[in-house]
């Protein structure tokens, strides 16, 4: 053959991994051509909507619904007492919980589902809302969690037995009728033991409130029941579509292949779409009963005030070290805020999720943690924002605790975390709190990121900072903040994750088809992460077709295989990993084929980018394409023709990403404002697929945690009232608030991920909100600051400046 482009072109035509190939949804989002939940409009389409409660506790007496119903467009309003003789008025929760449907009886939290109306339009829907009578008797209302387990008020009567006493729960006994579970991991006594008899204990007690994610999209869906066939389509805004189906079938009794469930596009997701809503119960309820399709789309303050929230973990640390800052135990107890029902959306054994990696990036030998989750009146969730299954919570309790403990050994924390980090040669490293760390190199990410940003140079300038600000000839302080932490992503092994008995695994099916191009259909499901773009990018380097040649499909139940869908940054990990043993397959066949066409043995012919050439004389070649026509019309005789290849991939371990931040900031004590000057942020995700769908994680991860960090709040009044239940008063950053992020990154592949990549989605969120923290701590560290809580809002920070009397 001649005329043959170089091995490197053929290598460029492929747009394999590695490649910062361009988004290829783009194309459709950027000129408004997505196709979203709303944007889908049925024949006789109506529109369902809650009335509901304006009050965090309270028992709902009575509801009228004479008036709503003769609110002209209105066609049904659904109660509790509508949903009890379906058995609907209650549904399981992801915690093994389970959680009113419609106020059965009373209502926990402010915001809560009390009756759903059904219309012919969203405003038809609005008035009848307002023609709903509802009586209420106030209770109670308890929205902290230490007086929540003190408290005789009991928020969860349907927990509480006949004789007053308090019946396990999902996750074992229950120590008062507010709580919800206690869940241990570590050894206790050895750890109390080794803290006691340190040479030094620091402990503290810090914060990480409740937030929101907050993504463009709210929540919603559209019920569509079929009554002719008795099939069921519900498309929504689904970050599991499978395991949506799964539930929607257990609860209904609709037999699972009369079920469609469809994720269309989805405007982020960020964990908030992963649990089930009552929105989705009511609105197939209402399609079954009208006989016509059914949507339900919330609005904002719907989406802040009642779907799933994040964090509201009250943490509690010692850790115990040597003089030298040697650290040689770590003990942690939580108190979690979960709401009114608990509708985490964990693996079933992890109530508090991956909080046990807390032990982050160091070498403890020894720890313990304890969690107690308790009933609130406040909206349930508690796992959702980029969290990674509560590793946001982990990250910043222990980049908060090595802070803490550098200011009592008066010791630089990035040296602290130097003589702490577990060594290359440790891993795999199996941590005191039980998890096995696949791969990392840590001292390598910290050197380079220190280097980068002159580490040595920026705490001279922060001295003389001081030393300035001491003489009354500056306003500012300078904050260093520093954070390096671990990830842990991709549940799951089936042998320790699942969602309601549903095994963590993931998968890929594809079809090649004669011409040489393919579609690839997977279990998970992109909000925004862009995996048409990066799943045919991993496919092309496996099979040798383009990634342009490759469609990749998602969402839709009635084609992709089976999958738990996206969320902790699983998809890379476990349905990236089924990718490429289904692009194997296919690869096993093709040489098969190959060999064939180039009457060879088997053995005889070799893989090279997109052909199978015979070893040894690469002139005589069969490309991918030639084999996908042969696969078609001259299949090898007594082998099946076609060429196509499913992979149900169980991955043996979670991937542990890890990463190196560095935030300056100055900060002006008179005012409280921080300005972010730099931040440097070091990536290490293993084998990256494309780098800059890398660095647009990254930033969107940073952002995120900057609002976290310094004012994002789903704050309550006592009342139980949410009070930043508007885009007003909730915290959301724009470019004027962003700064110019610096990413950078090492490789430290996975060794058990067939491609070797580790999730990223989660990793900047994770590592970004301590890094943030600390940079505020850190400059006030000089003048006795150890600990302030965030988010450190403008106010905050002028109350901590007040407060150790810089403002005298
Ligand atoms: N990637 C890569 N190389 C790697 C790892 C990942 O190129 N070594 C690419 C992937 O191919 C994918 C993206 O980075 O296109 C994210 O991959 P991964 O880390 O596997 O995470 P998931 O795809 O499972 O996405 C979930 C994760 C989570 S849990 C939250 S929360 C979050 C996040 O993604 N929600 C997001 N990022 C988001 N980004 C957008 N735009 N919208 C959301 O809702
Ligand atoms: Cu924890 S938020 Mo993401 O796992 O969808």
């Amino acid at each position: 053959m001649k005329d043959e482009i170089t091995r490197e072109e053929r290598v460029d035509n492929l747009k394999g991994m590695g490649c910062s190939r361009k988004r290829v949804e783009d194309a459709r989002f950027t000129q408004g051509k997505g196709n979203y939940v709303d944007d889908i409009k049925l024949d006789g389409m109506l529109f369902g909507d809650f009335v509901r409660s304006p009050y965090a506790h309270a028992r709902v007496k009575s509801i009228n619904k004479d008036t709503a119903l003769k609110v002209p467009g209105v066609l049904a309003v659904l109660t509790a007492d509508d949903l009890r003789p379906l058995g609907l008025h209650w549904m399981p929760t992801l915690a093994g919980d389970k959680q009113m449907v419609l106020a059965d009886g009373k209502v926990l939290f402010q915001g809560q589902e009390v009756a759903f109306v059904v219309a012919e339009d969203r405003y038809a829907a609005a008035d009848g809302i307002e023609a709903v009578e509802v009586e209420y008797e106030e209770l109670p209302v308890l929205v902290n969690p230490f007086e929540a387990l003190k408290s005789d008020v009991v928020l969860r009567e349907d927990l509480v037995a006949a004789d007053g006493s308090i019946p396990a729960g999902a996750h074992g006994p229950r120590k008062h009728h507010n709580h919800i579970f206690t869940w241990e991991a570590g050894d206790k006594d050895p750890t109390e033991e080794v803290i006691a008899n340190a040479e030094v204990v620091a402990e503290e007690s810090m914060y990480y409130h409740r937030t929101h994610p907050c993504p463009l999209e709210t929540c919603g869906c559209v019920a569509s029941m079929d009554k002719v066939n008795g099939k069921l389509t519900l498309w929504g805004t689904f970050q599991a579509p499978h395991a949506i189906r799964t539930v929607v079938s257990l609860i209904s009794g609709i037999e699972e292949h009369n079920i469609r469930v469809v994720s269309p596009d989805i405007g982020g997701g960020f964990g908030n779409k992963v649990g089930a809503y009552p929105g989705y119960v009511c609105s197939v309820v209402a399609s079954i009963v009208t006989g016509k399709p059914v949507k339900w789309i919330e609005d904002r303050m719907d989406n802040l005030m009642t779907t799933a929230f994040a964090r509201d973990y009250h943490m509690t640390g010692k850790i115990s070290a040597t003089k030298e800052g040697k650290i040689t135990g770590l003990q942690c107890h939580v108190t979690a805020d979960h709401g009114g029902f608990d509708a985490c959306a964990d693996p079933t054994k992890f109530p508090a999720g991956f909080m046990n990696i807390c032990t982050g990036s160091y070498d403890i030998p020894t720890a313990f943690l304890e969690v107690d989750g308790v009933y609130t009146n406040k909206a349930p969730g508690g796992v959702s924002y980029r969290c990674s299954f509560r590793v946001t919570e982990a990250v910043y309790f222990i980049e908060r605790m090595i802070e803490v403990l550098a200011i009592k050994l008066n010791m630089d924390s990035a040296e602290l975390r130097r003589i702490n980090f577990i060594k290359k040669e440790q891993f795999p490293y199996k941590a005191a709190l039980g998890w096995e760390y696949d791969s990392g190199d840590y001292h390598t990410a910290w050197d380079k990121a220190l280097k980068t940003v002159d580490y040595d140079g920026l705490r001279a300038e922060q001295a003389q900072r001081v030393e300035d600000f001491k003489a009354g000839k500056t306003r500012k302080l300078m904050g260093i903040g520093l954070s390096f932490f671990t990830e842990i992503v991709g549940a799951g092994p089936v042998k320790n994750c699942d969602i309601l008995g549903l095994g963590m695994f993931d998968s890929c099916e594809i079809r090649i088809h004669p011409t040489g191009s393919a579609i690839a259909r997977l279990g998970t499901i992109s909000q925004g992460q862009g995996h048409a773009t990066t799943f045919a990018q991993i496919l092309a380097s496996e099979i040798g077709l383009p990634a342009d040649s490759i469609t990749i499909e998602e969402g839709d139940t009635d084609t992709a295989p089976y999958g738990l869908g996206t969320y902790g940054s699983r998809s890379t990990p476990v349905a990236g990993a089924a990718t490429a043993m289904a692009g194997r397959k296919i690869r096993a066949k093709a040489q098969m084929i190959a060999a064939y066409l180039l009457e060879v043995h088997d053995n005889d012919v070799e893989f090279d980018v997109d052909r199978f050439a015979v070893k040894g004389a690469p002139e005589k070649f069969k490309t991918m394409k030639e084999i996908a026509f042969a696969a078609y019309n001259q299949a090898i005789p007594g082998l099946e023709p076609g060429l196509e290849a499913v992979s149900y991939y169980d991955p043996p371990n979670m991937t542990y990403p890890f990463g190196a931040y560095v935030c300056v900031m100055d900060i002006d004590v008179d005012t409280g404002v921080p300005e972010i000057r730099r931040f440097y942020a070091l990536d290490d995700c293993g084998t990256r697929i494309n780098p800059m769908i890398i660095e647009g994680q990254v930033h969107g991860g940073l952002t995120e945690a900057l609002a976290v960090a310094l004012g994002q709040e789903i704050a309550y009044d006592d009342m139980g009232n949410v009070k930043t239940g508007t885009l007003m008063d909730f915290f959301l950053p724009t470019a004027w608030e962003v700064p110019n992020y610096e990413t950078d990154f090492t490789v430290t592949p996975s060794p058990h991920h067939p491609i070797g990549a580790k999730g990223v989605g989660e990793s900047p969120h994770v590592g970004g909100v301590p890094c943030f923290s600390n940079a505020v701590q850190d400059a006030f560290r000089p003048f006795g600051n150890t600990h302030t809580n965030m988010p450190h809002d403008h106010w905050r920070i002028w109350r901590t400046a007040n407060e150790l009397g810089l403002h005298d």
